[in-house]
């Protein structure tokens, strides 16, 4: 099954634009003499696999209106950081955009999960000059964008991985570890974000 359907050049389309933009906020800045926004920003369009999996999971229609009306995540960005104060500022710059609506909010850098993953996730709603799902045009899609730091980025990578190896001897025991690893990381970065202002000062 082709989930997306006509959608999928609109999605294509929507993510080029989108990483363009937040390319933009970044020279922007440089161009102001601030830092650079982000260190990489990655972007994807969900899986054909994936979506119909996670349409399954959450309970949704296994269709192209529950691809891209109840899950909001077909389009994803990641913006990954030098510092834990660049999220911020990508953050207040990316809702200082008025066409960009944000509809939800995740804060998990505050809110860490239970596991240690942590991250700030907004789900945008963007005006298209394409038809939509519902038949409009110009037509409305949704977007996240996740933003964290470096070393946020890689404990969910590896934790990522490790989460699709069942076989595992001591499954506790590997998640203790790994959650002790996010907050010695969490505390690097707040290590490295101190430096960076110490640095600032002089
Ligand atoms: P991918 O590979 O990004 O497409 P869900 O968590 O999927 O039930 P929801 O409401 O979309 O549903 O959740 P949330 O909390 O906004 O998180 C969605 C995405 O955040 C995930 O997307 C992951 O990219 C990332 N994420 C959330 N929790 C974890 C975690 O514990 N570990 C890691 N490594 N990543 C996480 P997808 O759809 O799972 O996958």
């Amino acid at each position: 099954m082709d989930i997306y359907g006509p959608f999928q050049p609109a999605l294509n389309q929507l993510l080029t634009d989108l990483k363009d933009q937040i390319k933009d906020l970044s020279k922007a800045e440089v161009a102001a003499g601030q830092p650079k926004l982000y260190e990489h920003l990655i972007g994807r369009i969900k899986t054909n696999q994936s979506m119909i999996e996670k349409c399954q999971r959450k309970g949704y229609p296994v269709t192209t209106q529950g691809a891209l009306r109840d899950c909001k995540d077909a389009v994803g960005l990641r913006v990954v950081c030098n510092f834990i104060d660049d999220i911020y500022r990508c953050l207040k710059l990316i809702k200082a955009n008025p066409a960009w609506q944000i509809i939800e909010e995740k804060d998990y850098i505050t809110n860490a999960k239970p596991n240690g993953y942590r991250s700030y996730h907004v789900i945008l709603k963007v005006t298209t000059p394409f038809k939509d799902v519902d038949g409009n045009e110009p037509g409305s899609y949704y977007a996240e964008i996740q933003l964290r730091t470096i070393a946020m980025d890689s404990w969910a990578s590896l934790e990522h991985e490790m989460k699709y190896k069942h076989d595992v001897h001591d499954a506790a025991r590997i998640g203790r570890e790994l959650k002790k690893c996010a907050e010695q990381l969490a505390a690097c970065d707040i290590q490295m974000q101190t430096i960076r202002q110490l640095i600032n000062q002089n």
